[in-house]
């Protein structure tokens, strides 16, 4: 009995602690880290900003290019291994590119074959590949760490729908004495 109520209240515990996280990505990750906060909302506004600062549409391109560029390594694996074009990848033409590679690249080789083999058919399809592909996307940049990026403009000080990196500073100062 008593044990059962410290699981349900270890249980309560942990799910309001996750609410609280979950409540607000873009404090937690400011109270998590500051310096990192800043320097990548930083690199952010110069790398994707508009003249005027970080615009909404910036944030979209950076989630967007990020997730492009890990889909594309993910697809440029499996073509590399389709020897005769198709679309499929098989396990002869996995059997060349194993041969090929490296003692450790082959056991990592067959992983990822396995891995992406869902209904395991011994062929990884178009289909199976795109869905490699999107998982390696959102495995990048997933979409907890979207939500932060996207909450940014929320440090938008004067309101005119960009951030430069003074409002970004001006918000981490003030998190030491909101609280
Ligand atoms: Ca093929
Ligand atoms: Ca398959």
């Amino acid at each position: 009995m008593i044990g059962r109520f410290m699981a349900l209240a270890g249980l309560l515990i942990g799910m309001t602690q996750a609410a609280f996280a979950e409540e607000d990505p873009l404090a937690e990750a400011m109270a998590r880290d500051p310096e990192r906060f800043l320097e990548r909302a930083v690199d952010l506004i110069a790398g994707f900003g508009a003249a005027d600062g970080l615009r909404a549409e910036g944030i979209e391109a950076h989630i967007a290019l990020e997730r492009a560029g890990a889909r594309a390594s993910a697809l440029r694996r499996f073509q590399a291994m389709d020897l005769n074009v198709d679309g499929v990848v098989d396990r002869a033409e996995l059997a060349v590119s194993r041969q090929a590679a490296s003692a450790t690249a082959r056991g990592r080789l067959e992983r990822q074959f396995q891995a992406a083999d869902a209904n395991g058919d011994g062929k990884v399809d178009a289909q199976e590949i795109a869905a490699i592909a999107q998982g390696a996307a959102l495995r990048a940049l997933g979409g907890d760490e979207a939500e932060v990026l996207r909450a940014l403009l929320r440090l938008d000080a004067n309101g005119d729908g960009a951030l430069v990196a003074g409002e970004v500073e001006q918000a981490l100062a003030g998190l030491g004495t909101d609280t």
